[in-house]
């Protein structure tokens, strides 16, 4: 027991989570023990306030149970029919980052020009005025020389209202320059399943109906897309399936399930066409959605080649080809020295999963996706699903309903000449370039390269950037290869940061501004898809603001053009006055708090508005009972929608790849090369045809071995939420959720022989160094991963952000490092992403003595 919580009575306050953690292990079993728990009832004094969580992905309804106007409670919302009022622990730790007391508590000045980590900001309060005025001179200023383009503006997590901030704001102004996070998150999963089936998203999955999972490097029951979803079901789905979960570590899922294939980081290509090649020669493949031989005699025999004639393709494109050029002599045998897996457990895992097809799934993640070589790992590993005609089908990965949505009001008569002139500049991320074909939902040269900014302000190139506003990220902490931001932002001349907590990014700051917490303290709405359901869930104001915050993307944005039109240019106010009118109303707004509501109305308006026909799910009866319900949900997702049309080049499911091949061909003929010239520039081994199947390639490592000895591999917390959480008590309490790791730590998880080898114990104090840099942590024998890779958890490591986050706040000291500044920046190139799996980073190991 800390910090006067014991462990039962933080899992008292999770009481909805209880049923779906009942079957994690011990560590978790207390979480298990409040099933029972009565919940408060609003005759109690409290009320219940729908609101959505944005924790991770998932962004579940919940409601918030609200007391004398504190929060004390949350659940999942019953009305949800993604999460079925069923939630993770991760939603009550935002009530700990709501009454944070090192919240950000106003705005905040930076005295110190000097900038960098050693270097003390001397921040000192200014008013919401003085801030606003300090930001709209500065943008006066680029608009007075021309250079409106070298305003850059910056997102990370944001809710339906971000155009409201994120578009509107610097395109009427004159700058394209908006960049998201995307590409730091999971956009190469996008790609793979974009190039096979057609679908440039993330997969639904039809859990209640899977027989056979392969869980490809992805832990559902801790992290991933649809947490609530998955832990209400993982009881049934350990009962009615076989879990079969290939990933470097031992994770939650993996300890539960029924085979665990700890591969080597990187090198899955490998299990993942032997898995195609037994699927092909056994006969196993669904003979209806992908067709057969003519004559019905399999001639998929190992080591030969067949005759594209022979056989009748019905709903897929290219099976010879990619048996042909890659599938043909990958057997387990083969595989089995170069991913890890014994060829036994290949065939097992192989035949398990084509006899439960077609209600079966492979379910890819950014485990291998986000590498280097991760758009065939990704196609790959999705490509089965197209195998044993899973796609679609009834337990399988779908798709989902879209959900209507309501627009934003035409920016275009706002914009002047010089706006005009300004977003005729090049983007400055250099999207579009020969090593970064940035594709976007098939779409060349679309993408954002989040990560390759710091390298762009670090050159100079295309321009200099004069001026950057940043909101909800804090990408000096999370994004890889992390001193080249701090490199970056320390030469920014002028930088403001929009945050909750002063974060690292926030240290770099000219002007610092307090954000509310999107949970408990907004107007916003999100959208998103569990169970076959889409689904938007609003959040709203539940408590009064403890602080002098203000609401990111519209009451922030609105005393910006408030300033802006004292100063002479009222082109971003007079839109906002003139198009955001309360719709149930007409009422115009009068302040940011009114664009607040009144933003949150238009944009989710086609769902509550009685007068919208196009709903295809939840009638609402007007805004009121949307406030009250909190969620709209779609119809469920019908199967086998689109399989007379994928929506590829070809209409089918290709595994060999025309929508990509048309990708790849497009963009080297615009510089004059080959694909294969395009390959090599690319970092991928595809040479000829094979660049337009999935294929296995070896793993692409940073680091010399001798020097290096050992593989870096990395996985995300179970109380993460996302970068967010570890100044609360709560998360470092119960950090011994992620297994392996330690309350109050962060440790490097060590095979037992590799320790033995080292002479290193439990509790060393570790020095872990790659190509990119070192950070000092305890060592941890563990077994849940191989001799010659290291393991460890992202998630601590902060040396900002409050004192429970770091080991001395006031001396910027973390507690442990941060994975970012070990792993070097690297991209999947075809998407732009980039890559902190696969084993990216090799790394050396030293005891040091404790600090
Ligand atoms: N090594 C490693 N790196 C990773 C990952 C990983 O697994 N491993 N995960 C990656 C992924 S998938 C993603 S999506 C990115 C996320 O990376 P980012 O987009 O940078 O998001 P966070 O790290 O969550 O940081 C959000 C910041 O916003 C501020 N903030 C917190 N709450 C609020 C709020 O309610 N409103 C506002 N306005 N601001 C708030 C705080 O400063 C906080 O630090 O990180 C990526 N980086
Ligand atoms: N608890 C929690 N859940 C979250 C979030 C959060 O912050 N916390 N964030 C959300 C966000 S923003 C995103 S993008 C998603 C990310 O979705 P996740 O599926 O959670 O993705 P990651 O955590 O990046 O990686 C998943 C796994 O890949 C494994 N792995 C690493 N290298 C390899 C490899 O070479 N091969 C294989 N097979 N596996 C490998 C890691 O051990 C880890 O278990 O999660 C969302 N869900
Ligand atoms: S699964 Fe994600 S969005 Fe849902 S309650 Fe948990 S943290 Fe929040
Ligand atoms: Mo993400």
């Amino acid at each position: 027991m800390k910090n006067g919580i014991t462990r039962r009575g933080f899992v008292q306050a999770t009481a909805a989570t209880a049923a779906a953690t009942a079957l994690a292990g011990p560590t978790l079993r207390a979480f298990a023990e409040t099933t029972t728990k009565e919940e408060p009832k609003a005759e109690e004094g409290g009320t219940w306030v729908s609101s959505a969580c944005q924790g991770c992905t998932s962004w579940c309804a919940v409601q918030v149970y609200v007391e004398d106007g504190r929060v004390v409670k949350v659940k999942g919302n019953p009305n949800s029919k993604a999460n079925r009022g069923f939630i993770c622990p991760r939603p009550h730790l935002a009530i700990q980052q709501l009454y944070d007391p090192d919240r950000l508590k106003g705005p905040m000045k930076r005295t110190n020009p000097k900038k960098g980590r050693d270097e003390d900001p001397g921040f000192v309060p200014i008013s919401w005025d003085e801030a606003t005025e300090a930001i709209a001179d500065k943008l006066m200023e680029l608009r007075a020389t021309g250079e409106t383009h070298k305003f850059m503006f910056l997102k990370g997590r944001s809710t339906n209202n971000s155009d409201v901030f994120f578009k509107a704001l610097p395109q009427i102004y004159g700058s394209r320059n908006c960049f998201a996070h995307s590409t730091i998150c999971a956009e190469a999963e996008k790609l793979g399943a974009g190039v096979t089936e057609g679908y440039w998203d993330y997969r639904d999955y039809d859990v209640a109906n899977t027989r056979y999972f392969i869980m490809w490097g992805t832990d559902p029951i801790a992290s991933n897309r649809q947490i609530a979803n998955i832990s209400n079901h993982f009881g049934d789905m350990t009962d009615n399936a076989t879990v079969a979960v290939v990933d470097p570590r031992l994770s939650v899922t993996a300890a539960k399930g029924d085979e665990w294939l700890p591969v080597i980081p990187g090198q899955d290509g490998a299990l993942a066409s032997a898995i195609a090649h037994v699927i092909l020669v056994e006969g196993r493949w669904n003979k209806d959605f992908v067709g057969d031989f003519s004559d019905g005699e399999n001639r998929f025999v190992a080591g030969s080649k067949v005759d594209e004639g022979l056989f009748a393709e019905n709903r897929t494109n290219g099976l010879v080809k990619w048996w042909n050029v890659e599938l043909f002599d990958k057997t387990p045998e083969w595989a089995e020295p170069l991913c890890g897996i014994p060829a036994e457990q290949i065939y097992r895992v192989a035949r398990g999963f084509a006899s439960a097809a077609p209600n079966a799934t492979s379910w890819m993640s950014p485990g291998v996706a986000m590498q280097v070589r991760g758009a065939y790992m990704a196609m790959a590993t999705n490509a089965l699903n197209g195998l044993v005609g899973s796609v679609e089908n009834v337990g399988g990965p779908n798709r989902a309903p879209s959900v209507p949505a309501g627009k934003l009001p035409d920016i275009r008569p706002y914009q002047d000449e010089i706006a005009l002139a300004g977003v005729k500049q090049p983007y400055f991320d250099q999207r579009g370039t020969f090593d970064f074909p940035a594709v976007a939902k098939g779409k060349l040269h679309d993408q954002v390269i989040t990560n390759r900014i710091a390298d762009c302000l670090n050159e100079g190139e295309p321009y200099d950037i004069k001026m950057v506003i940043s909101y909800w990220n804090n990408w000096v902490y999370s994004c890889t290869g992390a001193q080249r931001w701090e490199e970056a932002l320390a030469k920014l001349p002028f930088f403001v940061h929009i945050t909750l907590n002063p974060a690292e990014m926030s240290q770099f700051a000219d002007i610092v501004l307090p954000a509310r917490h999107q949970m408990f303290e907004r107007w916003g709405s999100v959208t998103n898809k569990q169970d076959l359901h889409s689904y938007t869930a609003l959040e709203q104001p539940v408590v009064e603001p403890l602080w002098d915050t203000l609401t990111d993307e519209t009451e922030i944005s609105w005393l910006i053009a408030e300033k802006l039109a004292d100063k002479g240019f009222p082109n971003v106010l007079d839109y906002y006055r003139e198009c955001f009118h309360d719709p149930e109303t007409d009422a115009a707004p009068q302040s940011g708090k009114d664009l607040s509501l009144f933003a949150t109305k238009i944009m989710t308006k086609p769902l509550w508005d009685p007068a919208s026909d196009k709903k295809g799910g939840d009638e609402l009866a007007g805004w009121d009972d949307f406030v009250e319900k909190g969620i709209w949900n779609s119809k469920k997702q019908g199967y086998r929608e689109h399989w007379d049309d994928f929506g590829t080049k070809t209409g089918k499911y290709e595994f060999y790849s025309e929508t990509l091949k048309g990708i790849l061909e497009e963009h080297a003929a615009g510089f004059g090369k080959t694909v294969d010239e395009l390959m090599k520039e690319l970092n991928y081994q595809a040479r000829g045809e094979a660049a337009f199947v999935p294929h296995y390639e070896e793993a692409y490592r940073e680091g010399d071995e001798s020097e290096y000895p050992f593989v870096f591999s990395e996985h995300r917390s179970r109380l993460n939420r996302e970068g967010r959480t570890a100044n609360t008590s709560w998360y470092q309490e119960f950090k011994d959720v992620d297994p392996g790791d330690e309350p109050w730590d962060d440790v490097l998880k060590i095979n037992p022989v590799d320790c033995e080898k080292l002479g290193i114990e439990t509790g060393d104090a570790v020095r872990v160094t790659s190509v990119q840099g070192s950070i000092v942590v305890h060592a941890k024998a563990w077994e849940g991963t191989r001799p010659g890779v290291v393991v460890k958890c992202y998630g601590q490591g902060h040396w900002a952000y409050g004192k429970i986050a770091t080991k001395d706040y006031a001396a910027k000291v973390p507690r442990g490092g941060n994975n970012n500044e070990i792993i070097p920046s690297n991209f999947e190139r075809i998407s732009s992403s980039t890559t902190r799996h696969g084993g990216l980073a090799r790394v050396k190991i030293e005891k040091v003595e404790e600090a």
